[in-house]
This record gives C-alpha cells, structure tokens and sequence, in this order.
C-alpha cells in the first residue's frame, strides 16, 4: 500500500493529506542535496548553534516549497528566528527541524527531517498568538530518514506506521504497521560525565545495574527510530550549566515524542510527560528522556528522590 492510500483510509482531511505527501516527497530532492552541502557554514542558528550547509539548504528548500503549496498558515523551524505567516485561510500549520543530525553530515551518518502539524496555528488562539499548543495538541507527527533506505515513520494519531520510498515507483510504499515499541535494554546518553546532574547520573547507575548497553549516533531522528525496533532509551538530560538540555521540545521533542507515545512508548523530562508543557517560546529547550515506557516510569520514580 503506498502512502496516499493508506492516509485516505485514515480520516484525515483531504488538506492534510495533501501537506503530509507534499512534504514527504521532499525527500528526493533533500536527499540529492547532501553531496553539494557538505561543508559547515559560519552562520548560526535560533539557538546560537553553527550550521551545516545542509542545515541551510534544507530550511530555505522547505520554507520555498511550504510557502507554495498554499496549505500552510504558520511555519516555525529550528533554523528561523521566527515564526512565518504563509497562508491565513489555511487549515494547518507546521513545526519542523529541517535536518536533524547536522553533525553527522559529514559523516555520512542518519540525519533526517522532523515534522509536526497542528490543526490551524501553531498558537492556541491563532488571532492574540499568545500561548503556544503543546505537543500533545499535534495532529500528526512524522519524520523522513536518510539512512541506506529512506524512510518515512508517521502517526495521525492512529498508531505509528513507517513507509519505505521506493525510486522506481516514484511513490513511499507501507514497510511496517502498527509498530510497537519493545522493552529494550539500550541507552544512549547527550553531555558529558562532567555535566550530568546527581539524578542523571542514579538514571545512568540504574542502566548499568540492568546491563544496558550504548547506542547513541548523535542524530536524535536516528537514535529515536532505533528504539521502535530495539525499545531502550534516548536521552539528552539536564546539564550542570543547561538545565533545559539541548533539544528543542516544539521542533525535535514534541513530534518524536507525539510518535513515540503513539507506538505504546512514553517522553518524559523527568517529572513529567513533555507533551503536556505548554511552550513559552518557540525555541524553548527540555531536557529528555525518550522510548520504552516501563524505563520511562522508572526514570521518573528514580527522579522523584531527587
Ligand atoms: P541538530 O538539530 O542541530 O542536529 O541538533 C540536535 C542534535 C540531535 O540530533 C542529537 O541527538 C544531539 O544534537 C547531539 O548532540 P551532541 O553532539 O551534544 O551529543
Ligand atoms: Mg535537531
């Protein structure tokens, strides 16, 4: 089954359908990219973060293609200040980290490209835009994977569902349904030993305990999407200096988090489900912990003593 059909088996309006493929079949040309944009840049981002070429390519490419659609009323990236008024009768509006892994560019790594819809605004009253939606308020998340194959793991809210895209054909075919997050016994840990916080560090002392083992590529899209095949945990927690981490909750956190829950897994910061933070600004920071639900509730209970 290709996307297309299954999206118009699901009730989504026909206006999100057409967003979701348009976006999805960016993936080619984001793809084709890479080998032009493999130098860094010296500019910065949002969040002061020096970009990759790619970074840049990827944002510009996404914001010029979004624009002519017609089918986005807001558009906030990880790589704008902020937030762009496309179109106002439009029905949907996007959140999206063009590129996520840029320091795994120039290694040839995963990378991929986070995206999330809400239904009209990005704001709770898209006329004050005062208050930001949370991510619980998302109507679908998905992300677009660069790795061997290029993948495409979505959720309307229905499940989680990966599509794989098939050059050929030209169309993204279904490769796995229903996807379920598993148990698990990996971890993979953002910051350094130096960093870490005394609960952090009990979290890390309970994976060695359970014989965890290591995976962390450094690609959060990549790290996130190993665990819906080995289940585990990904984190980048509070830092001694940076008590809200590194990841940005609307652009990286909330959409993986939206699908993670989807597949039966859980997000929390520690104390609480990061889909339930209702967002200060749009590059607002949290620290994360992210997959299997059962580590997650014990990462809060060992949080709880701290
Ligand atoms: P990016 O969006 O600029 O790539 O930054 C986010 C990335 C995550 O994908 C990844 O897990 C993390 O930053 C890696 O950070 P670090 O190099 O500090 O481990
Ligand atoms: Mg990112």
């Amino acid at each position: 089954m290709d996307l297309l059909s299954y999206l118009r088996q699901t009730p989504c309006h026909d206006e999100l359908i057409a967003l979701i493929l348009y976006i999805a079949h960016q993936a080619l040309p984001i793809r084709n990219a890479f080998p032009s944009n493999q130098m860094a840049k010296t500019t910065k981002n949002a969040s002061g973060e020096t970009q990759a070429a790619m970074d840049v390519w990827a944002d510009q490419h996404l914001i010029d293609e979004l624009r002519r659609t017609g089918l986005v009323k807001e558009l906030a990236s990880e790589e704008q200040d902020d937030v762009l008024f496309f179109e106002e009768d439009a029905l949907y509006s996007v959140v999206m980290d063009p590129l996520d892994g840029s320091s795994l560019i120039a290694t040839n790594l995963s990378v991929g490209t986070i995206i999330g819809i809400y239904a009209d605004s990005i704001y709770t009253d898209s006329v004050l835009r005062e208050e930001l939606k949370k991510g619980e308020d998302l109507v679908a998340a998905f992300y677009l994977l660069y790795g061997p194959m290029t993948t495409l793991v979505l959720s309307v809210g229905d499940g989680v569902h990966s599509f794989i895209y098939h050059e050929k054909v030209g169309e993204f075919q279904l490769f796995h349904e229903n996807i379920t997050i598993p148990d698990g016994t990996q971890y993979g840990s953002g910051g350094t030993r130096d960093e870490w916080i005394p609960a952090h560090m009990s979290v890390l002392e309970y994976f060695n305990e359970h014989h965890f083992k290591v995976r962390y590529s450094g690609s959060f899209v990549a790290d996130c999407h190993q665990l819906l095949t080995y289940g585990g945990i990904y984190t980048y927690p509070a830092l001694k200096k940076k008590p809200k981490g590194k990841l940005r909750l609307l652009f990286e956190v909330n959409p993986l988090g939206y699908i993670i829950t989807q597949a039966g897994g859980a997000v929390t910061d520690g104390y609480k489900d990061t889909l339930t933070i209702v967002p200060t600004e749009i590059h607002e920071k949290t620290p994360v912990y992210i997959g299997s639900k059962g580590i997650i509730q014990d990462i809060e209970r060992i949080y709880r003593e701290f």
